[in-house]
């Protein structure tokens, strides 16, 4: 991955977007093992939240504070609605004193616009930057910030993007160049608009930060794809944890459904003990919000029992029946995901053909090497087999080269089959064909650009030298048979002649 922004040229990233698809996604536990042996791993509730729970009755997250335009509800908190100039942040309320640590963030950045504004952030600093002009949050922070920035100030045509940006405290971030100039490490990924909420898993763990993300295509929760790494990185040892969000003239929806950071030990050290660090105030306060909220969960579930003896045991009515937009959703879905093994199978069946390509280019150099040592009592022997075995490859070739035209037919059908859907989910429906017809796109240049490849190299295997073969295709054979097409296509052309002859006799 290259560790500057700016040098992200834009076409890049729908391929390794494309090379990501047909392999298997990496995990979070595979990015770090490469380091050394798997951390302990803990999670930490006191710097968590989640639905469907998540605000208390005051309206407050518990161990959360938010600011600005942020809205805590049941099942997530709206950091800013999608209003011009709207700025709003949620930190933890403690530092954290863990050496390393991985949080793991559902969100969701929606507009109705085909472009959005500012972006989302995801914070570890010494200090809470409860308001300032970085994605709602304060400038100058010390320590690192995980920016999903949507809007493209400086024109680059590469955002929506992700950007990882240190800060010692001293620096001012450029937005008017989206940070390019200071990124540590950045991906181009698209997360706004997607079907299933975005997850991105960042991980600090023996001084190396890595984020990956699952760009919400699909609801496998697992689903994750590197996206940057910062090695060598020095966090301050203690800090807040925080995620803010802004917009300017254009406007999103930032939308954040879950926060889960869990503490990393390395192998044979010790965690600190979590309870020593609440203060008795707030476990009383909580205890006290903990059973006065069982207590009301208890009181609605008999009195809905009483009320629905029937429904016992039975779905809820919402699980049985879909609305018309999740049925398009759906479809889309399935039609993405025909798609996406459709792609792969191309991928398997490229691997084939070049590993084809390379027996025949391996066996015609062999050939060539014999020639040269020269065995001219075995010659037309040796020609003839290798001639079958040259036929019977191209034969192979053709017949996968058509199978791969299959497939590219049935991913077309597939797509255009997912296109039925009315009119509600147009927008984002159009929005992912174009993705997927610029993925195709670069799977015919990748396609061309192998052939280009693999011409020359064939065409280096000096073809020229072969004439002396006697059983090869003689250019006696050749012409005659040039002269039997010419003749055939001279009769029909006068066969034709006459024909238009009569008929204008007949009128
Ligand atoms: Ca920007
Ligand atoms: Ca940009």
């Amino acid at each position: 991955m290259p560790r500057s922004w700016a040098k992200m040229a834009a076409p890049l990233a729908p391929l390794v977007l494309l090379l990501a698809l047909g392999r298997p996604a990496l995990s979070g536990a595979q990015a770090t093992e490469g380091a050394a042996a798997a951390p302990h791993r803990r999670f930490e509730y006191k710097y968590s939240f989640k639905g469907p729970h998540l605000v208390q009755a005051d309206g407050t997250v518990p161990f959360w504070v938010h600011t600005g335009n942020a809205i805590p509800s049941a099942d997530q908190i709206r950091i800013t609605t999608s209003l011009k100039s709207q700025k709003g942040s949620v930190w933890t309320k403690t530092k954290s004193i863990f050496e390393y640590w991985e949080v793991e963030v559902t969100f969701r950045v929606t507009g109705r616009g085909r472009i959005g504004a500012d972006g989302l952030a995801i914070w570890f600093t010494e200090e809470q930057g409860l308001e300032g002009p970085v994605f709602g949050a304060a400038d100058k922070w010390n320590g690192v910030g995980i920016f999903f920035d949507s809007f493209d100030n400086d024109g680059k045509k590469n955002n929506p993007g992700v950007i990882v940006v240190g800060n010692n405290g001293k620096l001012l971030y450029d937005h008017q160049n989206d940070g390019s100039t200071q990124a540590l490490a950045s991906c181009q990924r698209d997360f706004r608009n997607k079907p299933y909420p975005v997850r991105v898993k960042i991980t600090y763990y023996q001084k190396t930060l890595t984020v990956l993300i699952n760009n919400g295509f699909t609801p496998d929760k697992e689903d994750y794809e590197f996206c940057a790494k910062v090695e060598d990185m020095v966090l301050p040892s203690q800090g807040y944890f925080g995620i803010s969000a802004a917009t300017g003239g254009l406007a999103d929806d930032h939308d954040v459904l879950s926060f889960l950071t869990f503490q990393l030990t390395e192998p044979g050290k010790e965690a600190p003990t979590p309870d020593a660090e609440i203060p008795q105030k707030d476990k009383d306060k909580y205890r006290e919000e903990f059973e006065h909220f069982q207590q009301e969960l208890d009181k609605k579930k008999e009195e809905f029992q009483r009320e629905h003896p029937d429904v016992q045991g039975q779905p809820a009515a919402d699980d049985a029946f879909e609305t018309v937009s999740d049925r398009e959703l759906r479809q889309i879905f399935e039609g993405q995901n025909r798609i996406h093994l459709e792609i792969k199978q191309l991928n398997r069946q490229l691997d084939m053909i070049l590993d084809e390509q390379r027996k025949y280019v391996s066996a015609v150099t062999e050939e060539i090497a014999k020639r040269g040592a020269g065995f001219p009592g075995q010659q037309g022997q040796v020609s003839q087999q290798e001639i079958e075995t040259v036929v019977k490859t191209q034969e192979e070739v053709i017949r996968q080269v058509k199978e791969i035209r299959s497939s590219v037919t049935d991913a077309l059908r597939s797509i255009s089959g997912a296109q039925h859907p009315g009119s509600a989910g147009v927008y984002e429906t159009t929005q992912h064909f174009n993705d997927i017809k610029e993925h195709l796109h670069i799977v015919k240049r990748d396609i061309e650009h192998l052939v280009q490849r693999n011409t020359p190299s064939t065409e280096k295997q000096k073809c020229p030298e072969l004439p002396p073969f006697p059983s090869c295709l003689s250019t006696v054979h050749f012409f005659i048979f040039v002269a039997v097409q010419t003749v055939l296509f001279i009769g029909y052309v006068m066969y034709r002649s006459q024909q238009e002859a009569a008929a204008k006799k007949f009128f």
